[in-house]
């Protein structure tokens, strides 16, 4: 067999969607879900790829999402609206509630929406890359687990918690970052882990709280946050903001509810839109205007933004299609015909 193997973007999307369905995930969730973790392969974040794809059967597998969640938007009027996941995936609730996000944030200037008792596993590019469709600014994020020690601490304690902004563009991309609050994502370390190699230098540390480069002992150590105290701090707002504020469980409660970091947490997630056309108006100038003039200019030092990478890796992949390896197409093979089977193999 070859060692590489290409499939476009919308084949891979057939294949996942099937192998949803065919693990008992209903046909919209199945459809939400595949299309984060084709979308994360597409631009090339192997993290929330298809990789993915094996967490989210192994908590089918567990019982511990609802397969046929229907998520529920409670919608009072005012500037937060809620969307109750049920239990299932945190992405079809996101969708449900995206356009009665999107009306709230144009007609007050600033809305929110809170997902309430989700499992929460992907990117969030999506989310803000949906609304900077829609001519908004947006940060969003999430608790997760708690994988990762504070600065000056050495036991986990805060999650991975990542963040992401979106700002509108003229052009055919909006500005976006998304990133784990933690050096790296837990996946990058996963990923170093099933390929044999260590992880770098100051992204974490073993259970006794020594640098480590050892993949084993840093899923068993502690994680640490990016930029020392400031992570550590930015990190603690996501707690409070994406946890706490919102009555849904913190990175430590998600893990002592699951009782261990094999399966996906279970918790909340909360999604502030901004209209910039509101908030500038009576400055009488543009704001996406004024914004192009800082993001040129970065662009024009020579400095790539952030999520550049992702979207040429994007217009590669639907031009080209993708490439994956022969294991992880056996691997799709697998899924696909076997299903939740697949895992006792
Ligand atoms: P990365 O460190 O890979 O990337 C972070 C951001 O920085 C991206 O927007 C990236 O753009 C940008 N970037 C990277 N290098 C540069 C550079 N040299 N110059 C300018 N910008 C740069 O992300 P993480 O590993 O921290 O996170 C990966 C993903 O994991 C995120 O999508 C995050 O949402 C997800 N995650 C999800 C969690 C959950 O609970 N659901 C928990 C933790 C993480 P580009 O992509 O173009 O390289
Ligand atoms: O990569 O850190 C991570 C992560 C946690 C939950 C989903 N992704």
């Amino acid at each position: 067999m070859a060692e590489q193997q290409i499939i476009s973007v919308d084949g891979l999307m057939t294949r996942v969607q099937a192998i949803f369905e065919k693990s008992g995930l209903s046909r919209d969730n199945a459809h939400a879900v595949a299309h984060v973790i084709v979308a994360g392969e597409r631009d090339h974040c192997k993290s929330h790829g298809i990789y993915r794809i094996e967490g989210c059967l192994r908590v089918l597998a567990a019982g511990k999402v609802s397969p046929d969640a229907v998520p529920q938007v409670h919608d009072s009027g005012k500037a937060v609206i809620e969307v109750d996941a049920g239990g299932g995936f945190s992405n079809p609730a996101f969708y449900a509630a995206k356009d009665t996000l999107v009306a709230r944030a144009r007609e007050t200037g600033l809305a929110a929406l809170v997902i309430r008792d989700c499992l929460h596993f992907s990117a969030l590019w999506h989310d803000v890359e949906a609304l900077a469709e829609a001519g908004l600014a947006s940060l969003s994020m999430c608790p997760s687990y708690s994988f990762v020690a504070p600065a000056g601490g050495k036991e986990p304690l805060l999650g991975t918690n990542p963040i992401a902004f979106g700002w509108p563009r003229p052009g055919p991309h909006p500005y976006v970052f998304d990133f784990a609050t933690s050096v790296a994502a837990r996946g990058e370390i996963e990923l170093h882990r099933r390929a044999g190699t260590p992880i770098p230098e100051g992204w974490a540390v073993d259970k006794d709280g020594n640098p480590t480069t050892d993949p084993d002992a840093a899923l068993d150590g502690a994680m640490l946050t990016f930029g020392a105290h400031k992570g550590s701090a930015i990190s603690t707002m996501v707690e409070l903001l994406a946890g706490a504020m919102l009555g849904e469980f913190m990175s430590k409660e998600a893990l002592d509810f699951m009782g261990g970091g094999g399966l996906l947490p279970r918790h909340g997630a909360l999604v502030l839109a901004l209209d910039p056309q509101t908030f500038a108006k009576r400055s009488g100038r543009d704001p996406i205007a004024e914004g192009e003039k800082l993001l040129t200019a970065i662009s024009g030092q020579g400095a790539r933004l952030p999520s550049e990478r992702r979207f040429s890796a994007r217009s590669k992949a639907l031009s080209e299609g993708i490439v994956l390896t022969a294991a992880e197409m056996a691997q799709l093979d697998r899924f696909e015909a076997e299903g939740l089977a697949a895992l006792e193999g």
